[in-house]
């Protein structure tokens, strides 16, 4: 069904310590995800990662606002804003990479969220919706156009890299059984909504894999 092209990219999100289990923002299995996505590699001559990477006193984190618990939801002056328990902070072990990753041909990290004033879930564009990441130049520049979206989290990170993709013109599908969500209230359904509403395929590794 998809044979695996020249213009083809995994694009592994936030596979990091802190989103795995025993971490800050522990998505539940997080890591049972990691073979699947180290098979998938082998398949592709392009793999990108991005890591998110927090400066201290970050504005998503609940610690930066009094009186604010994480999950809770601020107004930032770009709009609205879940707050998280501090995670993945800049140089800490909680922002590495899970050790059990597999990708020695990995040719781009993309680090994101490291400005004190603004989050970015998205791999593209911040929460602003305006600020690039610079990734779509760079997948242009490389004549990358197919994107398979992996990682962590489904319903954050994974659902705006993989919308945000769409709408800049990539062929963006999102391969389910290599993520999980946070699972907020309401927020894997959410996810599923938004992202048939874009076009955007889930697919299963086994489509890939065979
Ligand atoms: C993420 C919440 C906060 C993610 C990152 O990778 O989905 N979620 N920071
Ligand atoms: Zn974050």
């Amino acid at each position: 069904m998809h044979g695996p092209l020249a213009t083809d990219a995994l694009l592994v999100i936030d596979l990091q310590n802190d989103f795995c289990p025993g971490g800050a923002l522990a998505v539940t299995d997080g890591d049972a995800i990691i073979p699947t996505i180290n098979a998938l590699a082998q398949r592709f001559d392009h793999v990108l990662l991005t890591q998110d990477w927090h400066p201290t006193g970050h504005i998503s984190f609940a610690s930066s606002h009094q009186g604010k618990q994480p999950f809770e939801t601020i107004t930032a002056p770009y709009g609205p804003q879940t707050l998280w328990p501090e995670h993945c902070l800049q140089h800490s072990e909680g922002a590495a990479f899970h050790p059990a990753l597999d990708l020695p041909h990995a040719e781009l990290i993309l680090r994101k969220g490291f400005r004190r004033e603004i989050d970015s879930y998205s791999a593209f564009l911040e929460n602003d919706h305006r600020t690039p990441t610079g990734l779509a130049g760079y997948l242009r520049d490389r004549g990358l156009t197919r994107l398979f979206l992996c990682g962590l989290a489904y319903d954050f990170c994974v659902r705006f890299s993989a919308l945000d993709g769409k709408a800049l013109g990539f062929e963006c599908h999102v391969l389910e059984d290599a993520t999980r969500p946070v699972g907020l209230p309401g927020s894997v359904e959410a996810t599923d909504a938004d992202l048939a509403a874009a076009g955007v395929p889930r697919i299963h590794s086994n489509d890939l894999l065979g």
